[in-house]
């Protein structure tokens, strides 16, 4: 047991509390206890990218038969030759395990979100669920690197089909694929990478959903086009090959320019409002790169996709992908998405919120069951987060204010930690192997993780509420609840407010479970429980004190989101950002844990990178950088019926599972198609194509 004395030094702990008596407090740390024994059901193969993946022309090109009869023959599109690149992306079929598919049929997803619209950069969310990553391409890809071999893991090409760097490194000119089309036959090239470079992730008015700003990609970043399929990256850095996962889904995914430009006020009269919701769910056959097209939109009920006939990518044989013909996204919640997947009313889940987990495995237990599931390993995780911003990110009230000074205060946030039993809040979302103790910072069982360097504040009740008494933190007015000291806030009651997701029942159970083990410290926390969309935009707009979260990829590859893994920009954190005059006031292990995460992106020298990241766990969780909660595996949830689903896929890992099993190689035989198409034989409304569909 490793003992930490923390010197209750003078912390100006509140605006106006002057210092407090010193008195060293030790508290005992231990590393965390090992997670109980779950083995991830299946591996995948590894491999290298070129096993997956390669860009060429081949001989010949197929398509859909009803496709060649109905449109092409007709005069309606040209020949499947003419919509293709000259170098299509060529998925190999030695990586498909159930090798070259056959077209026709869909997958029917179940959503818990709700579309704003299909402006994707200029900041709208069509729902997640797979929408939005089956109708982006970004430059880059990484969802499938989970069956990338360790030491050959560098993001997949995808928009962008080859780089190169300077001699000294900070210079990595890319090649975009040629020819490729958006799905109105519009040609895609710099003029989109440009357009969503400048005039939504530079203009400090537009947030693009996922949250790219101009330091995801590094501070002083520039990015300019060379020619019509060419762009140049210029970096501070030297041989930042970091930046190329941020250039993958959700952070560079570019948007039809040709579509959305001439909405943006900086090439019109719209305001920036405007800009973002020009483009309602009613606005139907949005042009997109992806595989699919929304071509029907029925509020709360579904979202239909059909085919993008200019789609890019083709397997060996030339068969224009993808296989499915149609997409469907039932609007529902994302716990019915568990109950139809596993009952076989819809085809996809990631199976995340564990108190699914006993009925979802007991009904797929059956051989007739219609569903396979397979867990992976244990990336899915909760921590409280505190709002760190003391200069004003959030227009805080003198009570918000006077909070965040708390949060701010080491000795806070580990009276906290210590107040939080773990143990009980796994079990409370189920019992058995599957929940494990989470002291925060990178998750156990991920690459980078050390568990000696991760500092776990076990469970007593009894410090943390010494050390609240010797904050000066104590109830003055009897009432069961500790108030402020005199001249802060009114000395009134410390009340908390805490954010959480009502889509997800395991957040707002994980959320009441603190609620109730803060009661026994005197804090008064209340449940400011949001619907997603909601609770993302407070989040992000730091309208909150607390909030209970599920994490992000950084905490699991960290080599996915790194940005985010400290505030590196103003505004590339999720729970520290910028306040007045865009000042970022940082804490002094912040500043460190910045000064890591921009060393660890600055070199490529793997044994560096293990030990500041060694480094990094240690001062996020011995700062309490954000309490830890829970971590869990989460678990696949697919239909019997497709193929081609790649072992060992993770729901969560770089990306989502609907990134990870690559959808567009997805297929069904012909002989188990069972006619879910609502629209057979239709395509999106491309100019000369099958027109919208009939509602
Ligand atoms: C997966 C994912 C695909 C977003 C969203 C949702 C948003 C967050 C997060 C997950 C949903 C599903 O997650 O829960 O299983 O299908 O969509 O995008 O939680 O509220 O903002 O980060 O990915």
């Amino acid at each position: 047991m490793r003992k930490h004395a923390f010197a209750l030094g003078g912390a100006s702990l509140l605006l106006s509390v002057s210092f407090i008596a010193t008195q060293a407090q030790t508290i005992e740390t231990t590393t965390p206890p090992d997670p109980p024994e779950f083995a991830a059901q299946t591996e995948p193969v590894f491999v290298g990218v070129t096993d997956i993946m390669e860009y060429r022309a081949l001989d010949s090109y197929n398509e859909p038969e009803w496709i060649k009869t109905n449109f092409v023959d007709t005069g309606k599109l040209p020949p499947v030759e003419e919509r293709l690149p000259e170098e299509p992306l060529v998925f190999k079929t030695g990586n498909m395990p159930d090798g070259v598919g056959v077209y026709g049929d869909v997958m029917r997803h179940v959503i818990g979100g709700r579309p704003e619209g299909w402006n994707y950069i200029g900041g709208q969310s069509q729902g997640w669920g797979g929408i939005d990553i089956g109708l982006s391409e970004c430059l880059t890809r990484t969802g499938p690197l989970f069956m990338i071999r360790a030491e050959e893991l560098e993001p997949m090409p995808n928009l962008a089909k080859s780089w190169e760097w300077s001699e000294d490194g900070h210079e990595l000119t890319m090649h975009l694929i040629e020819g490729a089309k958006w799905s109105d036959g519009d040609p895609f090239d710099t003029e989109d990478i440009m357009f969503y470079w400048e005039d939504n992730v530079l203009d400090p008015n537009v947030f693009p959903l996922n949250g790219a700003t101009p330091e995801t990609f590094g501070q002083g970043t520039k990015l300019e086009a060379i020619d019509e399929y060419t762009i140049k990256w210029t970096f501070e850095e030297a041989f930042p090959n970091q930046y190329l996962y941020a250039m993958a889904y959700g952070t560079f995914c570019p948007g039809p320019s040709h579509i959305l430009k001439p909405e943006h006020p900086n090439y019109s009269d719209n305001t920036y409002d405007q800009y973002k919701n020009a483009f309602p769910p009613e606005y139907l056959n949005i042009p997109v790169m992806g595989a699919w097209v929304p071509v029907e939109y029925r509020p709360d009920d579904i979202i239909v996709m059909r085919r993008n006939p200019y789609y890019w990518k083709v397997d060996e044989e030339g068969n224009q992908l993808p296989y499915l013909d149609e997409m469907h996204y039932r609007l529902s919640t994302w716990a019915d998405r568990d109950v139809q997947a596993v009952a076989g009313s819809g085809d996809f889940s990631n199976l995340e919120q564990a108190e699914s987990y006993v009925e979802a495995l007991r009904r797929s237990a059956d051989d007739n069951a219609p569903a396979r599931l397979q867990f992976g390993a244990r990336t899915i995780g909760y921590a409280l987060r505190m709002n760190f911003s003391g200069n004003g990110w959030g227009e805080p009230d003198a009570r918000e204010q006077a909070i965040r000074e708390l949060n701010r205060t080491l000795e806070f946030r580990q009276a906290i930690t210590l107040a939080v039993d773990r143990q009980r809040l796994g079990e409370s979302l189920v019992r058995g192997p599957f929940t494990a103790i989470y002291p925060g910072g990178l998750y156990a069982g991920t690459t980078y993780y050390d568990k000696e360097s991760t500092v776990y504040y076990p469970f007593n009740l009894e410090q943390a509420n010494a050390m609240l008494d010797e904050l000066g933190l104590t109830d003055t007015d009897g009432n069961g609840v500790r108030n402020f000291p005199e001249g802060t806030a009114g000395g009134q009651d410390v009340e908390i407010t805490l954010l959480a997701n009502t889509d997800y029942s395991t957040d707002t159970n994980l959320a009441e479970g603190v609620i109730a083990m803060m009661e026994p410290l005197g804090l008064r926390v209340i449940a400011n429980f949001q619907q997603g969309t909601a609770r993302d935009d407070m989040a992000q707009a730091g309208q909150f004190d607390w909030s209970v979260e599920r994490q992000g990829a950084e905490v699991v590859s960290v080599v996915q989101g790194t940005s985010a893994l400290a505030p590196t920009g103003p505004r590339t954190h999720p729970f520290h950002r910028a306040g007045e005059n865009d000042e970022l006031d940082l804490l002094p292990f912040e500043e460190e844990l910045v000064q890591i995460v921009r060393d660890f992106i600055a070199t490529s020298d793997n044994a560096e990178r293990a030990e500041l990241m060694k480094q990094y766990q240690q001062v996020f969780t011995e700062n309490v950088y954000s309490v830890g909660l829970t971590q869990y595996p989460g678990a696949l949830i697919i239909n019997k019926r497709f193929r081609n689903i790649p072992e060992g896929a993770p729901i969560f890992m770089f990306n989502w599972a609907e990134d990870n099993i690559i959808r567009e190689r997805v297929y069904v035989p012909t002989d188990d198609q069972p006619g879910h198409e609502l629209h057979p034989q239709t395509l999106p409304d491309v100019p000369g194509g099958g027109g919208p569909v009939e509602g």
